[in-house]
């Protein structure tokens, strides 16, 4: 039998939607989907399903040997605003989840690994505009010490192991199918829930807060195209930029507007305020452009159509 790929976390966001292409792409046969809960078989595909704890490596491996895993994409995360509320257990889970790949990896019990970081890595004291890939990093967030701490420990394990780990610093992350979790980017799909429900949106993030952003399709296609690359390609073994469009609320609405011209919008920060502030508003990614050919697709408009086109249905 030829070997399998396992997604850790295929019941969030994007593991969702990854699930779904993987499958369609290599056969139901070929995925396994894991989540610490039960996944929604009609938007990720039937396939094969293990309830799995991201953090107990006897189980992660248990899953690996049963159903003969060479690829693991680890998408298993607590996220920025819901880290700060637990930080003991967020990076429990996020680092833990890591160290077990990675060291299943090293160990040769699997081939290659992708992992997600973001643009919580950066920091206050990170260049806002057109962050460059090589940059200060000084992140304040739970979650965006994980994912530089994640990121260190991703080079070394290539650099002194081997190993085949593959990541992107994912932007705030937009789709219909399935919501985010506890994420400061979150806003972004809301807005279009409350557009369609209520005609109106009271934001948590300020007007003029602009953040980088992208379509999960987009985010998808890279994700696979980061891992179809050669190896001799992959350059950067921390975590490659990767960016998509860059808005702030105030263009969220004026797109919804331009559908549904009564839609209003208010705002009124919260603690996620601050979060969004440490963070870039746009993001330089042409190492990724030049090392493996990543190009995004869909601007705000595009994204704005596909949403409410989709959600539409949901709140008639
Ligand atoms: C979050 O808001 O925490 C995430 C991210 C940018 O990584 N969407």
């Amino acid at each position: 039998m030829k070997s399998r790929i396992l997604i850790i976390g295929a019941c969030g966001q994007i593991g969702t939607e990854l699930t779904l292409t993987l499958r369609n792409r290599f056969g139901a046969d070929k995925v396994v989907a894991s989540d610490i809960r039960e996944g929604n078989e009609d938007i990720m595909g039937e396939g094969h399903f293990e309830l799995l704890d991201a953090t107990d490596l006897a189980a992660v491996e248990d899953v690996i040997f049963r159903y003969k895993v060479d690829t693991v994409y680890l998408m298993a995360a607590m996220l920025s605003a819901i880290a700060e509320r637990f930080p003991a257990k967020a990076w429990h889970l996020n680092m833990t989840s890591l160290f077990n790949v990675l060291n299943l990896a090293k160990d040769k019990k699997i081939k290659k690994v992708f992992w997600p970081s973001s643009i919580a890595v950066f920091g206050e004291t990170t260049p806002a505009q057109d962050t460059p890939q090589l940059t200060v990093m000084e992140p304040s967030t739970v979650y965006g010490i994980s994912k530089q701490t994640g990121e260190r420990w991703c080079e070394y394990y290539h650099n002194k192991y081997d190993v085949d780990v593959r990541s992107i610093r994912y932007p705030g992350l937009i789709s219909y199918t399935t919501e985010p979790g506890g994420g400061t980017t979150d806003y972004a799909v809301d807005i279009y829930h409350r557009a369609l429900k209520h005609g109106q949106y009271r934001s948590f993030l300020n007007k003029g807060t602009i953040l980088p952003m992208m379509y999960m399709d987009d985010a998808i296609r890279a994700t696979i195209g980061i891992m179809d690359a050669p190896k001799k390609n992959i350059k950067v073994r921390s975590s490659y930029n990767l960016a998509g469009v860059s808005y702030a609320p105030e263009d969220v609405a004026a797109s919804i507007q331009k559908v549904i011209p009564n839609f209003e919008i208010s705002y009124e920060p919260d603690f996620r305020q601050a979060i969004a502030d440490s963070w870039p508003e746009s993001i330089d990614d042409s190492i990724a452009r030049k090392d493996w050919g990543w190009e995004h697709k869909f601007d705000l408009d595009a994204i704005t159509k596909i949403m409410l086109d989709n959600l539409e249905e949901r709140y008639k």
